[in-house]
């Protein structure tokens, strides 16, 4: 259901608590996704968390944008966890003190006054600064916003498209499976199986002090994770072409339909900042549309309807179905026929909305390694589903985009703005009061 209209058309309920985790989780210049599970700032979180503030606060969200690129490094690439140095070094793992960003990260040019994470998140920043601009132009020129934010964004972009071409096609690849953002997605699961885990008694895990062990990722993930990114910050976070860092046997390389659609959703939106600046723009809306057809040629599986991960290493598709394929959606030059198929994959019996789910699964619900409570394994997640949503709305799908929306709205409510829940029940999982949840509803709410 959607929450009841207010005398002034507003979905009131829901907005004024939206605002409040919004104004608990910020920090007087970012906003954390969770106090106690993610107490610093998060790259893709903090774009999502921006598309929310913008309702609240124009200049709130366009600051929460500026503080994430002050960390930017000077190869281009934003790292995923920027650290509050407030914040006690045993809250969260890994630390400041395992990535050692101002002295591995030196010849990438890392800040030297800031800690952050050596390896990046989907580069949903461009769109969101765009969406903040659209929110109030006239304080955004004002401030200069999107001029200052330009620059950084663009060389962002070229790192991804440069550096990160580890497999020659022109798409960006990920090192690592925290890059992508669904951390123990089941998509991960060939790719990491080369991956000798660093032994358990070598790290101590800070998110089992506030999760259940049920929802989080494995004992035996994190050994994996914690030794590509171990072995990344030792050659210096330097990006080999094929995906030669963390190599020899235990290399990570992965070309992502989601992390891809994102970085060419902000290109368009690249170019039309472009256009505001007074450029004009065209040759990056090209490149869009190339990358696009790029995507396409290298990651659809017209057989399965949907997108699939490409393993650089071993040159093969990745056969697991996992929401990241259906989110080229977004992408507003996808042939028909594509998006037909994704819509048809969305509704049918692997994914199930609005038949037997009432929020996107981020993973096949009928994979042998489907989860309902896992973290990516299973579980809807609210980004997703903003952005299925948003797809949806880009191709037409108007009743199942506005099904969708009730959906978000209705349990992010009731969920207590859960960071993922139950996709069949809409019970919440892991933590509550989650940022992007939070800002997403409110998103959706106008
Ligand atoms: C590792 C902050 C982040 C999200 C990711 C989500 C989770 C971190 C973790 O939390 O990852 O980056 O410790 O599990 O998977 O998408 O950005 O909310």
């Amino acid at each position: 259901h959607v929450p009841p209209r207010g005398p002034d058309g507003a979905r009131t309920g829901i907005r004024t608590k939206a605002v409040r985790v919004l104004e608990a989780n910020w920090t007087g210049t970012s906003t954390v996704p969770s106090r106690g599970l993610y107490p610093h700032q998060w790259s893709w979180d903090s774009a999502f968390i921006a598309i929310g503030l913008r309702h609240l606060s124009p200049l709130r969200a366009q600051t929460e944008l500026e503080t994430l690129l002050a960390a930017q490094w000077g190869d281009g690439r934003v790292p995923h966890i920027v650290f509050n140095p407030s914040v006690p070094l045993d809250a969260y793992f890994p630390s400041p003190d395992f990535w050692r960003s101002v002295s591995a990260g030196r010849a990438a040019g890392a800040p030297r006054t800031v800690q952050t994470s050596g390896i990046v998140q989907p580069p949903v920043h461009a769109l969101a600064a765009w969406l903040v601009h659209e929110a109030d132009p006239g304080l955004s020129r004002a401030r200069g916003f999107l001029a200052r934010v330009h620059p950084r964004l663009a060389a962002w972009h070229r790192y991804l498209l440069h550096r990160r071409d580890l497999g020659g096609a022109g798409l960006a690849a990920v090192v690592h499976p925290w890059e992508q953002g669904m951390d123990n997605s089941p998509c991960w699961d060939g790719p990491l199986a080369r991956v000798t885990p660093a032994p358990a008694r070598s790290f101590r895990r800070a998110d089992l002090a506030h999760g259940a062990p049920e929802d989080r990722p494995t004992d035996l993930d994190y050994g994996r994770y914690v030794r590509l990114a171990a072995a990344y910050r030792d050659r210096g976070y330097r990006d080999a072409p094929g995906g030669g860092h963390g190599a020899g046997r235990g290399g990570f390389a992965v070309e992502d339909p989601a992390f891809n659609a994102l970085l060419i959703a902000s290109e368009h939106a690249l170019a039309r900042i472009a256009r505001e600046l007074g450029a004009a723009g065209t040759a990056r809306q090209a490149r869009a549309e190339r990358l696009t057809d790029v995507l396409i040629d290298r990651l659809f599986d017209e057989r399965k309807g949907m997108f699939l991960c490409r393993d650089v290493r071993s040159g093969e598709p990745i056969p697991e179905r996992g929401v990241g394929g259906l989110i080229p959606l977004l992408l507003p030059t996808l042939p028909r026929e594509v998006a037909d198929a994704l819509v048809r994959t969305l509704t049918g019996p692997h994914f199930g909305l609005g038949v037997s789910t009432r929020l996107v699964p981020s993973y096949d619900l009928l994979g042998e390694s489907f989860d309902r409570q896992r973290y990516w394994r299973g579980p809807a997640w609210f980004n997703t589903a903003w952005l299925v949503e948003r797809g949806l709305r880009t191709h037409g799908e108007r009743a199942r985009a506005d099904a969708l929306r009730s959906a978000v709205l209705a349990l992010a409510d009731t969920s207590g703005f859960a960071e993922y829940v139950d996709p069949y029940t809409g019970e919440a999982c892991g933590a509550t009061g989650f940022g992007w949840t939070a800002a997403l509803a409110l998103d959706l709410s106008y």
